[in-house]
């Protein structure tokens, strides 16, 4: 038996990758509605508000707020026991800086939770998934002000006491840490709607933002357990090792100085505290990040009850001929490829044992349950008539599952769950295509905007129905072939 019976097999979306009616029941415009869509290799372009004529893909995605009714009918078909959404932070303010939240925006939330539980299906809500309110970015610069904690923790109460007695498990920022590696203007734009200015030194302004997003979140988790004890709050990186390129130990001193960037708001969610390191490193580079002795005694009151990280890939690096003693965050410029794994067509290294090196590094870290919240492949499928013979997802999830498997039965890795990313098509992030797909339901929409919208289950749907039905312990038979 590798899993136990409460074990969370679920699915994972964001509520601006599916849900569209981006104007609809009052929602103001969220920073994913004046983001363009790009191509594979091509970013997004972030437009000065919305400007009509471009393709913005988030306004309608896959129209999941009007169809919410019908999906959650094939997610309960599918065996989901948990769905893993956000709530969006703009229909529910929809400049951010209001003092009293819209009706309809909660009413939405209200609606799609009481048809989740009519079927059995937890909730499990992240509160801020790269979706704020363009206006905090417009008339308080994102999180690089202060005010934002203000306005993130009124929001964060207001749903957490309405939505008190349906949802049990929260995560208040998606992939916090996805700006410290990325900081590239698509990443600082997603996590904490920065928009450097020239002149402006983007790592500060990311380190500021970074740690009011920090604040914010241990406050959250103060005023969460308030409201209700049992909540689960919980913390969401952005994961994957990072392997040195060669025994060199350059390269692994380069590995772990790239590990330490990408993870050290774990220590801080975590643990409650800033690691020595990068408090060498502020006082080194003369940064004031305005770190107050209040937000420390907050930051250690705050910490998270649960770890959820989404996993996709992972890394390897090599040390450049000229690199410098100090190591100091490294950039992806080093980055090469790994000639023993595969990768998707996005480029994606397809590394599952690396899920395993993930749960490990985390359990021996924290002493906190983990929880897998994203995993999955983006890759192009191909209609069969209205059949999507999709063996290579299948391929993917059944790899991740097996080591999620080892580490659980072999290394007693406490783990809450397991939700593959997109269960049903919808936009991607990172380059707002819908031909990217993760889903095991097929959206009929490509990347021109185009289609009827129409919903199909894949091979990988029949597989991982059977999966849940049978707990996990049904990973070597090809059960997909279970179609009807
Ligand atoms: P897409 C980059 C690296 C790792 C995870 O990504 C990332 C990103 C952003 O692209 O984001 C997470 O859609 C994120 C989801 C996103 C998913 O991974 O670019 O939490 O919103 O859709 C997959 O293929």
């Amino acid at each position: 038996m590798a899993f136990s019976k409460n074990f969370l097999w679920g699915g994972a979306v964001a509520a601006h990758q599916f849900e569209g009616g981006w104007q609809a029941g009052g929602k103001g415009v969220s920073i994913a509605d004046v983001m363009t869509a790009g191509a594979n290799g091509v970013p997004r372009e972030i437009t000065d508000g919305v400007i009509p004529g471009k393709n913005y893909p988030n306004h309608e995605a896959i129209d999941f707020y009007d169809r919410y009714k019908d999906d959650v009918k094939l997610f309960a078909e599918l065996g989901l026991k948990c769905f893993r959404t956000s709530i969006a932070w703009s229909r529910i303010f929809p400049q951010g800086d209001e003092a009293l939240p819209n009706e309809a925006g909660l009413a939405f939330y209200d609606k799609l939770f009481d048809e989740l539980l009519k079927y059995h299906i937890q909730p499990v809500i992240t509160l801020s998934h790269f979706e704020m309110p363009y206006h905090l970015v417009k008339a308080y610069g994102g999180w690089r002000n202060r005010k934002l904690i203000d306005f993130f923790t009124h929001y964060a109460e207001v749903v957490f006491k309405r939505y008190k007695d349906k949802v049990t498990y929260w995560m208040t920022f998606n992939e916090i840490n996805n700006q410290t590696s990325g900081m590239n203007d698509w990443s600082l734009f997603t996590n904490s709607g920065l928009q450097i200015q020239p002149g402006e030194n983007a790592e500060l302004l990311m380190y500021r933002a970074s740690h009011h997003e920090l604040v914010a979140s241990a406050l959250a988790v103060q005023i969460g357990h308030r409201i209700n004890p049992n909540f689960m709050i919980g913390s969401m990186f952005s994961t994957g090792p990072v392997y040195p390129a060669s025994p060199d130990p350059k390269d692994t001193m380069k590995a772990q100085r790239l590990m330490q960037a990408n993870c050290w708001y774990a220590d801080v969610q975590c643990k409650g505290k800033y690691p020595a390191w990068l408090k060498h490193y502020f006082a080194v580079k003369n940064y004031d990040i305005g770190i107050t002795l209040a937000d420390e005694d907050i930051l250690k009151a705050g910490t998270v009850d649960y770890i959820g990280f989404s996993y996709y890939a992972s890394h390897v690096v090599k040390a450049a001929a000229d690199e410098p003693a100090d190591y100091m965050t490294p950039g992806r410029d080093i980055e090469v490829k790994n000639p023993t794994l595969s990768r998707s067509d996005w480029g994606w290294e397809i590394d599952p044992i690396g899920l395993r090196v993930t749960l490990n590094w985390f359990s021996q870290r924290f002493d906190l349950p983990l929880f897998i919240v994203e995993n999955g492949l983006g890759a192009f499928d191909r209609l069969d008539g209205d059949r999507i013979h999709d063996g290579y997802r299948i391929d993917y999830l059944k790899k991740h599952i097996e080591q999620m498997a080892l580490a659980v039965n072999e290394d007693g890795v406490d783990l809450l769950g397991y939700t593959p990313w997109g269960i049903i098509d919808l936009v991607s992030a990172g380059t707002g295509q819908m031909d990217k797909r993760y889903g095991l339901i097929y959206v009929d929409k490509n990347d021109a905007g185009k289609g009827s919208l129409k919903r199909l289950k894949k091979d990988s749907f029949y597989w991982y129905q059977n999966l849940i039905r049978h707990n996990g312990n049904q990973l070597t038979e090809n059960t997909f072939k279970t179609h009807p």
